[in-house]
């Protein structure tokens, strides 16, 4: 399938997504947004795709189009929202991994805390400037972030607007790995979790993400519905069985 505001190349069984507006630093307007979610929407369903890697090169996106928003009124506002890719993304029942590079602002780093994990270039520019644009980020970023590095911090970068470069960000968890390459971190690491059980990570990806939303006891006994589903799977027979012999496992994602 063509794009033009995206390109999503396979390798092995790890998909690469890159944001590819260039001239625009990958600002995302709707025409990207709207190839995103057709992106993600086959992706999810390719059994082959294992693993998936969100980047874009030189800048991952310097946040939504401002040409696209300065005249909205409050009904379209609405309409523009991102927000219902950024949860399909969010809810792909593989794992999604952001590679970032440069400059990661507002929609853009929504975009990134949509993602499972986060590797980034040292030097790399990110935050939620919105503020300065008399806004706040909208899809979805002022209920994921404090779940990821709890309010006071979100509160101060969403108030400021501040940009944090790759040290800063990884110290308060906004990032989990700060790499030369990140690309080439994201698909090694997104190469290794392409050889584990596929049900294993999509049940295991369920829980972690219901635990923000449930309390503790709610969360336990999803979670163990969800361990006991993978006892229905031939993956979890071989996995164990494959120890017991000592020998490599052969998950096939059934
Ligand atoms: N929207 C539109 N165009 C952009 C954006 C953007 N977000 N960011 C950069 N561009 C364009 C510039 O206008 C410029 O275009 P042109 O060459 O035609 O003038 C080109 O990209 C290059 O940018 P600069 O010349 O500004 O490059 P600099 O290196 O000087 O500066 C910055 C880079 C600091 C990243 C600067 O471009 C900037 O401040 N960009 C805007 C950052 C920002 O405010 N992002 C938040 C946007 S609002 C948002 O994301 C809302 C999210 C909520 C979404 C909810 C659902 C819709």
């Amino acid at each position: 399938m063509g794009y033009e505001n995206i390109i999503v190349r396979n390798e092995n069984s790890v998909s690469i997504v890159y944001l590819n507006r260039p001239g625009s630093l990958n600002a995302l307007n709707s025409a990207m947004i709207a190839e995103l979610e057709k992106a993600f929407e086959a992706l999810c369903a390719d059994p082959q795709v294992k693993a998936v890697v969100i980047t874009g090169e030189k800048n991952f996106a310097a946040g939504a189009d401002i040409t696209n928003m300065v005249e909205l009124t409050p009904e379209e506002a609405r309409v523009f929202s991102f927000s219902a890719v950024y949860n399909k993304i969010a809810s792909c029942p593989k794992p999604v991994i952001a590679a970032i590079e440069g400059f990661a602002l507002g929609g853009g780093m929504e975009l990134a805390l949509c993602c499972d994990i986060r590797i980034a270039a040292s030097g790399a520019k990110m935050g939620f400037p919105e503020i300065n644009l008399g806004i706040f980020p909208g899809a979805g970023s002022t209920q994921r972030l404090p779940r990821l590095i709890g309010p006071s911090k979100s509160k101060k970068l969403i108030f400021t607007g501040a940009v944090v470069r790759g040290e800063e960000a990884l110290s308060i968890g906004l990032v989990d790995v700060l790499a030369e390459n990140p690309l080439e971190e994201a698909l090694k690491l997104a190469g290794e979790l392409a050889g584990k059980a596929p049900v294993a990570l999509k049940l295991a990806k369920e829980c972690i993400d219901a635990a923000a939303g449930v309390d503790l006891d709610t969360g336990v006994l999803f979670e163990a519905s969800n361990w006991a589903r993978l006892f229905a799977t031939s993956d979890q027979k071989e996995g164990m069985r494959a120890f017991l012999e000592k020998r490599k496992a052969e998950f096939t994602g059934r």
